[in-house]
């Protein structure tokens, strides 16, 4: 009878556990082909959803590629990796996604930007809506709304914590 109650308590944290995890997700830039010059970025890119609060990890041989953070589109079409406003060369590096917006990133190896190793990552608010692209480079949107997919998770955990707990007590009056 013992078994109840640790089946019950493992099945009620491994759903608050899931949720929790839902929540932020860490995107390897490139999928399994990393941050490499043969990677198609732009596809990669669009097939993915970036959430505030997600992360990226760019993986490659250290010392063959880096990573550099470029400040506008322009720069970003043009490969100008002289305006970079953040570079990284560790060949693991980790990106948080911290507001909303669209982010440009590129290879500050010589070439490499112009073959192609470059990627831009929008990140939305949240929220289920997708947001539309506009082309205006100013970012007025507000990040009021970027913590309800948390508020959600959270919502469905506590929920899902409270079945747990209830099935437990129906159960109690038979296992005592
Ligand atoms: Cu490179």
């Amino acid at each position: 009878m013992e078994n109840y109650r640790a089946i019950f308590f493992v099945l009620s944290s491994l759903v608050c556990f899931v949720g929790k995890q839902a929540s932020a997700a860490q995107h390897a830039v490139g999928g399994s082909q990393g941050w490499d010059e043969s990677t198609d970025f732009s596809s990669w890119a669009s097939a993915q959803k970036f959430k505030v609060g997600d992360q990226l990890v760019f993986k490659y041989s250290s010392g063959l590629h880096s990573v550099v953070e470029l400040g506008s589109e322009s720069a970003y079409k043009s490969c100008d990796l002289g305006s970079s406003l953040d570079s990284m060369s560790t060949g693991n590096d980790v990106v948080k996604l911290g507001k909303p917006g669209t982010r440009f990133f590129a290879c500050g190896t010589a070439g490499h930007c112009g073959h192609g190793m470059k990627v831009k990552i929008t990140v939305d608010s949240g929220s289920a809506a997708s947001t539309p692209a506009s082309p205006s480079t100013s970012s007025s949107s507000s990040s009021s709304s970027s913590s309800s997919s948390d508020a959600v998770q959270s919502v469905v955990g506590s929920m899902a914590l409270l079945a747990g707990v209830l099935s437990l007590s129906l159960l109690m009056p038979q296992l005592v």
